[in-house]
């Protein structure tokens, strides 16, 4: 009796370890939407494939303008300077919510969707960030005040609904991206970006721990399981951080991330300094992103008007290409804002850094429209 009362319960935990380790698998394989779409789960993962190949390379509004220019058919700044497009092609969704016309930076919606349709079809990846409104001031995503703003969105809080109604309209955008086959176009999605800092309404002081990740959770589980939206994987990004407790101090939790990133810009000419900042960072990603199983990408990078002839070859691409990342997100060519600010973050043609910029490009290890075209990321 008592041998088989051993047996019986040697094979019942023989049973549930089996059981539980498979759960533990599947929750490893796919990206954080289970019911994400077939294009969608074949990029999550030649994204965690392509890691070990090279490094994308990215720019926000690539399509729209550049230095000198706005709107014009097939133009991008990154072709001009090396003859390609970016493998990577980041849009912005502020005032969406609004009903705006256009974004926040003056890129009409309707265009937006055809660059968006544009960049898929060639094969390249389209990730979006959203600058939402602060929902209890209806003032930017730059009004920090007051306190309890990111709360007010929550279920229970007076904005709830109002922040529903913002989603609904995202929802709407992102089932409106279609290939020619009529498929879904998958997108990284990037909402609550820059956490950790305090210069938003969802970052640093201006929330808690808590609110935030509450955000971010319901903002997911509301766009996948309400609106029933699945060609989205999920990025999760801070700006630069000190240790990885700051890193993971915000975290919404493994279950509503794909992608874990960091923004982080070059202020002032001390290269040395931020050589070792941005190696010791990636250090952190990356180990973060092997522990959790999660894709490591530099969500935003730049140097302001890039004064450094050589910034590309001897201080970027000098710590980036000792690192396995998905991509790398340049910051968008502005261009010339008002009489005392330019903006770009990649050269220009005629621009000092752009014969460096076209090397650091050549690279095997660096990848763009080309070479990702080749991959056949959707298959
Ligand atoms: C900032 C600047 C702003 C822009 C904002 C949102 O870094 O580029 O001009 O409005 O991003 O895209």
């Amino acid at each position: 009796m008592m041998n088989l009362q051993i047996i019986i319960l040697r094979y019942v935990s023989i049973i549930v370890i089996a059981v539980s380790s498979l759960h533990v698998s599947a929750q490893n394989i796919g990206p954080a939407d289970s019911k994400a779409t077939p294009e969608t789960v074949r990029l999550y993962s030649n994204l965690k494939k392509l890691l070990a190949r090279g490094i994308m390379i990215g720019h926000q509004d690539d399509l729209a303008y550049g230095v000198n220019w706005k709107y014009e058919d097939g133009r991008s700044d990154i072709k001009d300077v090396t003859g390609d497009y970016p493998a990577v092609y980041g849009w912005e969704l502020g005032r969406l919510e609004n009903d705006a016309p256009a974004n926040l930076d003056g890129v009409p919606f309707d265009k937006m969707k055809e660059y968006i349709q544009d960049g898929y079809e060639r094969g390249g990846v389209i990730t979006i960030s959203w600058h939402l409104n602060n929902p209890l001031t209806g003032k930017s995503a730059w009004d920090p005040a007051p306190a309890g703003s990111a709360a007010s969105a929550l279920p229970g809080g007076e904005k709830n609904e109002l922040y529903k109604s913002w989603l609904d309209k995202i929802a709407t955008f992102m089932q409106s991206l279609k290939g020619k086959n009529g498929e879904l176009i998958p997108v990284i999605f990037r909402p609550f970006h820059e956490l950790n800092g305090s210069w938003f309404w969802w970052g640093g002081k201006n929330c808690t721990p808590d609110e935030i990740k509450k955000l971010y959770q319901f903002t997911e589980t509301y766009l996948r399981d309400v609106k029933g939206v699945h060609n989205l994987l999920y990025a999760f990004n801070t700006d630069r951080f000190a240790t990885k407790e700051e890193y993971l101090g915000r975290y919404p939790g493994d279950e509503y991330v794909d992608i874990v990133g960091f923004d982080i810009y070059q202020r002032g000419p001390d290269n040395e300094k931020y050589m070792a900042e941005f190696d010791r960072t990636l250090t952190t990603l990356e180990d973060i992103a092997k522990e959790k199983n999660k894709i490591p990408a530099l969500t935003e990078f730049g140097y302001g008007t890039l004064p450094d002839s050589t910034w590309w070859t001897n201080v970027f691409g000098k710590v980036l290409q000792t690192h396995h990342i998905a991509y790398a997100l340049a910051w968008r060519n502005a261009g010339r804002k008002s009489a005392t600010e330019t903006e770009f973050y990649v050269p220009y043609t005629g621009q000092s850094s752009a014969e460096d910029f076209k090397k650091f490009c050549d690279s095997k290890q660096i990848l763009l429209q080309r070479d990702v075209t080749k991959m056949k990321l959707y298959e």
